[in-house]
């Protein structure tokens, strides 16, 4: 293995080979302790090598669409040794982060971005008379992202030097799906395009053997175009040229864009790859070079199962299982999801199910598979997933979106403009709302508490348990308004559901425990959605202490019960809110301009992550501990209230919120 990318330049062919040997053992070896991102980095060994084979970060600037197949490119780059350390606390982070290394120049985690992000620093070159190359490395489900045509668009009247390769190995996280997909399918199956990649192979071929890293320059751009001329069928190839587009075919896409397309190649030739990045790095205009890939390539417990190992967790090398769920283990929300979907699709003719390429991670499957009729993955298109349910709504339906909380930041302008203004019952499913601690910031869902709590005509809820998501899944079919339910990633709660789900009354809470009349100082707890039994936790715990604690489960975030709010902040000395979301603009922050409103004095303490990006960690515990989202953090912030107040049980509650504040 290579301690930094200079020395990939200075091995032999045979030496590439055991590099790619050396890193696959790598990967395999180490993702099987954590889990991770294996398939798509088993696939792009070979084109990580070729890529610091060719070009020199961190001049050249490599940008790794979602960068999750970025692992390959950490270990070349210096990071080997940590490597072990991947997406662990303290350790190497799952994606390209700038502050990670010089040579992650643009960090990443949701798709689409990398054309857009690498035009501009084209741009940015262009403006400083750089000469570095700039290469954008995206899948080909990333092409069904609306942000990627957006750049495709822009690329050839912004800059002339661009290298796009497009990994293309069929797979988003399922199968690839839609007009593109089908037409990557169809531009490798054809015969003139097969035609195309033998004789592009061979012409790469016919390359000095023995010094890999060839300059080709133009005079073998000249050569080149020439051997692409004598294949081509296109019945004015010179004509094709001097339009200025080239390519080889004009009904391809990219060329009708203005690059030039190139390929496609065996992503896992390393010598065509590197005399192919070389050609790349010599035109003069934008180019792309279409790589096809197989992703797991190397590991054929990845390679059958390429849903699984897109992403997995900790397997067993040989067989590739992962450990036995433990009996009796609570189901995942998101399975839980699935199955209510089934339920309610079953009863009700007008409810559908709509993903934005994410089946598995959002349980939306379990209705694929059940009903595939009702089921859309629509790719990764979270803008469109939104104004295609907006437009089902129109017409009768009550459209599910089924989305992790992050990806649907992307549609904020979709939720406000077309399906809140015209108040739309498209209802939203919010899976990982809550952290995603081995992805970190990229992927945790903290915001959107904040982010809809001013967008006018919703109903947003939190259940705090798997049979009051059915419940609330149930209640959003019968509203006339759009709604969203924000539920976490992992095991739920274990209860039992219930056969038949129950339509809730709209912002209404729901007072798990009321204040016992002890005699102790009145703590209320409000403990939303997976916060509740912290909340419980925390009342043990204050009990103990001598507090007389009321337990409440908001369950709506808007509208806010204000009745059941006012009342129980009120009567206590201290409420304390339990988010898990950020505490700016959150659910505590609706609580004390409600207080404000109608002048509860009250002392609330807020718990909830801080405004700050949270970092990644192995467990959700390490990062609550971190950052104070404890029983016990909640315990000394609720006794802080009372420091300067002596100790005396029965204190009218209205001296002592005069006497504290
Ligand atoms: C905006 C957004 N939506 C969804 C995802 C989840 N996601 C991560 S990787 C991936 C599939 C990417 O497929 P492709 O671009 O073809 O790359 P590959 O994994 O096949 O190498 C998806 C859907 C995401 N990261 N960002």
């Amino acid at each position: 293995m290579v301690d930094e990318p200079a020395h990939v330049k200075k091995l032999t062919p045979p030496q590439l080979l055991q590099l790619a040997d050396e890193i696959r053992h790598e990967l395999i070896t180490k993702l099987s302790k954590n889990g991770g991102h294996l398939g798509p980095n088993l696939g792009v060994v070979e084109l990580t090598i070729a890529l610091h084979a060719v070009f020199s970060t961190p001049k050249d600037k490599f940008i790794w669409d979602v960068s999750h197949q970025s692992y390959v490119h950490k270990l070349l780059t210096g990071r080997k040794d940590r490597f072990h350390t991947i997406r662990t606390t303290n350790g190497l982070n799952g994606f390209s982060l700038r502050t990670e290394s010089v040579h992650d120049c643009y960090g990443a985690g949701h798709a689409g971005t990398a054309l857009s992000a690498a035009l501009g620093m084209a741009a940015a070159r262009d403006q400083l008379k750089g000469d570095a190359n700039i290469v954008a490395i995206f899948g080909d489900a990333a092409l069904t992202n609306g942000i990627s045509f957006e750049a495709l668009n822009n690329i050839g009247n912004t800059t002339k030097k661009f290298i796009g390769i497009l990994n293309d190995n069929e797979w988003s996280i399922a199968k690839n799906v839609g007009a593109i997909a089908s037409y990557l399918n169809k531009l490798i199956t054809h015969p003139r395009y097969n035609r195309l990649q033998k004789d592009f192979e061979k012409f790469m071929r016919r390359m000095p053997k023995g010094d890999i890293a060839l300059k080709l320059g133009h005079k073998a751009e000249e050569a080149f175009k020439g051997a692409m001329n004598e294949v081509t069928l296109q019945p004015n190839p010179v004509h094709m040229e001097s339009d200025g587009r080239g390519g080889y075919g004009s009904s391809l896409i990219f060329e009708e864009m203005g690059l030039r397309y190139l390929g496609p190649i065996d992503g896992h030739d390393l010598p065509l790859l590197i005399s192919s990045l070389e050609f790349a790095k010599a035109c003069e205009q934008p180019v792309v070079l279409h790589v096809l890939t197989k992703k797991g390539k190397g590991y054929d417990v990845a390679i059958q199962q390429p849903e699984k190992f897109h992403g997995t967790g900790p397997y067993d090398i040989q067989t590739g299982a992962s450990p036995a769920a433990k009996p009796g283990a609570a189901p995942a929300w998101q399975d839980v999801f699935g199955q209510t979907m089934v339920k309610l699709c079953q009863k009700d003719n007008f409810v559908v199910g709509i993903t934005a390429a994410m089946p598995s991670g959002t349980g939306l499957k379990i209705l694929e598979k059940a009903m595939p009729q009702r089921y859309y993955d629509v790719g990764i298109a979270e803008e469109h997933a939104v104004l295609f349910a907006a437009g089902m709504a129109t017409m009768g339906f009550h459209p599910v979106v089924a989305i992790y909380s992050t990806f649907l930041q992307r549609s904020y302008d979709c939720i406000i403009h077309d399906v809140a203004l015209q108040n739309l019952p498209v209802i939203f499913c919010m899976d990982r709302a809550g952290l995603s601690p081995q992805d970190g910031p990229t992927h945790h869902g903290l915001f959107d508490i904040s982010y809809l709590r001013c967008v006018p005509n919703i109903v947003a809820m939190a259940p705090k348990d798997e049979d009051e998501l059915a419940d609330m899944m149930f209640t959003a079919t019968h509203l006339n308004q759009p709604s969203f339910i924000r539920y976490p990633r992992g095991p739920a709660e274990g209860v039992p559901m219930k056969e038949q789900p129950k339509i809730l009354e709209i912002g209404k809470a729901e007072v798990i425990q009321n204040f016992s009349h002890n005699h102790g100082r009145k703590v209320t707890l409000f403990g939303l959605g997976n916060m509740l039994p912290m909340a419980r936790q925390a009342a043990v715990e204050l009990s103990a202490q001598g507090f007389d604690v009321a337990i409440i489960n908001p369950r709506f975030t808007k509208p806010l019960d204000a009745g059941t709010t006012e009342l129980f902040g009120r009567a206590a000395d201290v409420v304390v809110t339990l988010e898990d979301h950020v505490l700016s603009g959150g659910y505590g922050s609706s609580v004390l301009e409600l207080y404000s409103e109608k002048q509860v004095t009250t002392p609330v303490v807020r718990i909830g992550w801080p405004d700050k990006f949270i970092e990644h960690a192995t467990t959700v515990e390490y990062l609550r501990e971190k950052h104070g989202l404890t029983v016990a953090n909640l315990v000394a912030q609720v006794k802080a209230h009372f420091a300067e107040v002596p100790a005396t049980v029965g204190l009218p509650n209205r001296e002592l919120m005069v006497t504290v504040r």
